[in-house]
């Protein structure tokens, strides 16, 4: 036997377990999903070991003709999904994107107004993360824990102290829409550009069933797309803006923040897109109902479920306050070891502080619901969760119970063909 075939032996069975793992489980991180056999079927192709780097036909490399096809199919297929002008597929991740837009529409220094981590914002619009690196001066929103979302009165006013380059919006914990009509005048008054960064709620977008950022003033619209869209890891760039401006967020994409861009994933998020323009809206219906039917179940086993007076959620994603079960780290490691996997999370009332243990939880209903969950089992889930974290029942037994839940839903749903969620598929021979 080769020297090293173990060791690659034991990272496929690394790879094994985890799919195993995963189809033991009831998987409810907000930012995860599962794709298509379609769509993960264009991964293993000869597209994955290929550099395409700038647009279709006007490369810098030869073999690209199937490529330069390919891309201008899954541009084209984003433009009529997202009802927008310009789309730009090329960003290999949700935070990729984000520094594609950073680099086209700011310089070091300038002012950018944003979510702040503990209402919701994501790393990439941190001091730590993706803006500091760029040197940006940060101007956060005011936050209000009752409606869970941005203050709009308080956003108008940093916005004007501000005026800054670029007025950002779209988070992690992302409950409710952002408040983008109320600002509008704001916009224009100050003259700046609007950037949504919609990962999380790319796939409620594209099947219409939440706000729709490019008719509501966005310039430019960021996101991942392997959340409620359930693509392939990888990013996307939408437009609904001058050719000036969009000519900026391109050369941020190229040479800005990338050299070659990934093709197998890219082909990946052609298909989802296509899957999406055929099955999305009944999806987006679907996860939305599933986020509430849990959330209201929480709620009534005593879990202090956050935006309680706006009917806790209008997204995928429920967040629950559970300092009165051991705060967020016993309760996601206690779920973890009872085949339960969602994520700590801080909250508004957190101030950022203990990020670490948080007081909360985040939860998502968009995998759960890719494998045909309904009301019934997301309430089923509730009670689950209750029970694990409000008694000292064995995880055994909490395992059980998780895996009699699942053993009725094994296909993933709202794509074309059939695949069993969670299968192993192997070509080492
Ligand atoms: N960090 C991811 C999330 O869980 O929201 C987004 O990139």
């Amino acid at each position: 036997m080769e020297p090293h075939l173990k060791d690659a032996l034991e990272i496929r069975d690394f790879a094994v377990k985890n799919n195993g793992m995963f189809n033991d489980s009831i998987p409810l991180i907000a930012s995860e999903n599962i794709m298509s056999p379609l769509a993960m079927e264009m991964l293993l192709t000869d597209f994955g070991h290929r550099y395409a780097e700038g647009l279709p036909h006007k490369r810098y490399y030869q073999g690209n003709y199937f490529v330069d096809l390919m891309e201008e199919k899954v541009t084209d297929l984003g433009k009529k999904l997202f009802n927008c002008p310009q789309v730009d597929p090329r960003p290999v991740s949700g935070t990729n994107a984000n520094m594609a837009v950073i680099f086209g529409l700011t310089k070091p220094a300038e002012t950018i107004t944003a979510p702040d981590l503990s209402g919701g914002g994501h790393i990439s619009a941190a001091r730590f993360g993706a803006l500091g690196f760029r040197g940006l001066d940060i101007r956060n929103y005011p936050y209000d824990n009752e409606t869970m979302t941005i203050d709009p009165d308080g956003a108008a006013k940093v916005i004007k102290d501000a005026k800054p380059k670029v007025a950002l919006f779209g988070q992690s914990v992302f409950l409710f829409p952002a408040p983008l009509m109320e600002l509008r005048d704001t916009f224009q008054e100050v003259g700046c550009k609007v950037w949504y960064d919609a990962a999380h709620v790319l796939g409620l977008i594209a099947g219409k069933k939440f706000q729709d950022p490019l008719r509501e003033g966005a310039d430019v619209v960021t996101g991942s797309t392997h959340k409620t869209l359930p693509g392939p890891q990888h990013g996307i760039v939408l437009g609904n803006t001058d050719d000036e401006t969009w000519k900026k967020v391109q050369r941020g994409v190229f040479p800005g923040v990338l050299s070659n861009h990934h093709l197998n994933t890219m082909a990946a998020l052609g298909v989802t897109l296509a899957e999406t323009m055929d099955f999305g809206q009944e999806y987006a219906s679907k996860i939305i109902e599933n986020a509430k039917a849990m959330a209201e179940e929480l709620h009534a086993l005593g879990i202090r479920v956050l935006g309680e007076k706006r009917g806790f959620t209008q997204s995928h994603t429920i967040v629950a306050d559970v300092s009165g079960f051991g705060r967020g780290k016993r309760v996601s490691e206690r779920l973890e070891s009872c085949n339960i996997i969602l994520n700590k999370n801080l909250l508004p009332a957190d101030n950022n502080k203990n990020s670490m243990d948080p007081s909360g939880i985040r939860i998502g209903t968009q995998e759960i619901t890719r494998i045909g969950f309904g009301k019934s089992e997301a309430r089923r889930v509730a009670q689950i969760i209750h029970r694990a974290i409000s008694t000292d029942v064995s995880e055994e037994e909490i395992k059980r119970e998780v895996k009699e839940l699942k053993s009725d839903f094994t296909e993933i749903k709202y794509c074309y063909g059939h695949h069993k969620a969670y299968e192993y598929i192997s070509l080492f021979k």
